[in-house]
């Protein structure tokens, strides 16, 4: 689809004025007010935002789909937070509990590293007895054993925990970790900005400040980011909104976020188990808002394990550029949360088959979007 074609829908179509002219903003180019983006998710018409946004993304990266080959390691489910959201965390000795040592981590990378996987993406609950120096450590331990692998690990929320008991400042934290062998940082714990919302559904996680410094301070310290939204739960529009308002800004000021990922809430196992969960049409609506709204990220990312992967391959034509990557069957979090994927395993087939019938080109990348050629 050309600007010339949007033109012409614009003028032969019953689309409101409104959506009419923040469409003409967006073909020349100009940035759209958190206003108007609430008008896209409360007015826009499905089709329409997905056909925009479909322009948008082919502006930036053209027919490029990313993915990567990864496995993610969950080190624990133990976890001093109580987030409402969440199925994953258990105490020592209820059945589910894992706290896997820096060996066992070892070991299950051994399993995988034949794969040719290029990147472990570490995440999981804030241990109150570890500290920074074990986490460096087990950082260090991976890049001996692991030289060519790019490690993107803790949740600024774990980050967060660990520099504060360690009584150093943030930079200082972060740059041990780089030092041993952090190569970025994931975007998890985010989830919704907006304070009130917080204190509902994770009161005593990092606050939304926080988690903002932490990503900005690594920015500076040369350390690239993602950002996330956890989404379809008690949070409004306009919270959301605020929230992609927020990471807009501070991309604005430090260029150090990569991709945007939008998480779909799921509701199986957790406190919030009461609400139900959104539809596909909302899922393509938010990636594509989102898509439209943050003209400062290159990537906007469908992470497929939780949004199953039929969902995923339309998203392909909502604005997604990426995917994620393999994983092989090593993350939790999202099937005890109730995702269709109880084996979360995507084959380089499956990838390009996926891909294909989007119309658009897979492309296997590295952690920092480097191109790694087959
Ligand atoms: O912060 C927890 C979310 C996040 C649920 O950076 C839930 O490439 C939905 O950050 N329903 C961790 N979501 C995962 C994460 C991530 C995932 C993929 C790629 C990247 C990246 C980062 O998982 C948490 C929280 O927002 N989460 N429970 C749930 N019931
Ligand atoms: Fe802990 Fe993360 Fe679960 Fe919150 S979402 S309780 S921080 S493991």
């Amino acid at each position: 689809m050309t600007k010339e074609e949007i033109h012409t829908i614009i003028k032969n179509t019953l689309l409101s004025d409104a959506i009419g002219i923040i469409t003409e903003k967006i073909l020349a180019g100009i940035r759209i007010s958190k206003e108007e983006g609430l008008l896209l998710y409360e007015q826009g018409e499905i089709g329409f935002l997905g056909m925009l946004a479909n322009w948008i993304n082919s502006e930036k990266n053209g027919k490029n789909i990313y993915y990567n080959k990864n496995i993610h390691i969950e080190p624990t489910n133990y976890c001093v937070n109580k987030c409402k959201f969440c199925s994953y965390r258990k105490n020592p000795g209820e059945p589910g509990f894992w706290d896997y040592s820096i060996q066992e981590i070892l070991n299950i990378i051994s399993q995988h590293y034949k794969n040719n996987i290029t990147e472990i993406h570490i995440v999981g609950g804030v241990h109150p007895d570890r500290n920074l120096y074990y986490y460096a450590d087990l950082l260090k331990q991976i890049k001996s054993n692991f030289p060519k692998l790019f490690i993107k690990a803790f949740t600024a929320v774990e980050l967060f925990y660990m520099i504060e008991k360690a009584k150093i400042s943030l930079y200082d934290g972060l740059v041990i970790l780089k030092k041993n062998g952090l190569d970025s940082i994931p975007g998890g714990g985010a989830e919704i900005f907006d304070k009130k919302i917080r204190s509902k559904i994770c009161d005593e996680k990092a606050s939304a400040e926080q988690w903002l410094e932490v990503h900005k301070t690594a920015h500076l310290a040369g350390i690239p980011s993602n950002a996330t939204m956890l989404y379809g739960h008690i949070e409004t529009y306009e919270q959301r909104i605020d929230h992609l308002l927020q990471l807009r800004n501070l991309q604005d000021n430090t260029k150090g976020f990569q991709a945007f990922i939008p998480l779909k809430y799921r509701n199986k196992n957790n406190e919030l188990s009461h609400l139900k969960e959104v539809t596909l049409t909302e899922d393509l609506k938010n990636i594509a808002v989102t898509r439209i709204f943050l003209d400062n990220f290159q990537h906007i990312k469908a992470y497929w394990p939780m949004l199953g992967k039929e969902a995923t391959e339309i998203a392909l034509t909502f604005g997604v550029d990426d995917i994620d990557g393999t994983i092989e069957d090593t993350t939790k979090i999202y099937t005890m949360a109730g995702a269709e994927e109880t084996k979360p395993t995507l084959s380089i087939e499956e990838i390009k088959n996926m891909v294909k019938n989007a119309g658009k080109e897979a492309i296997e990348r590295d952690t920092v979007y480097g191109i790694v050629s087959e």
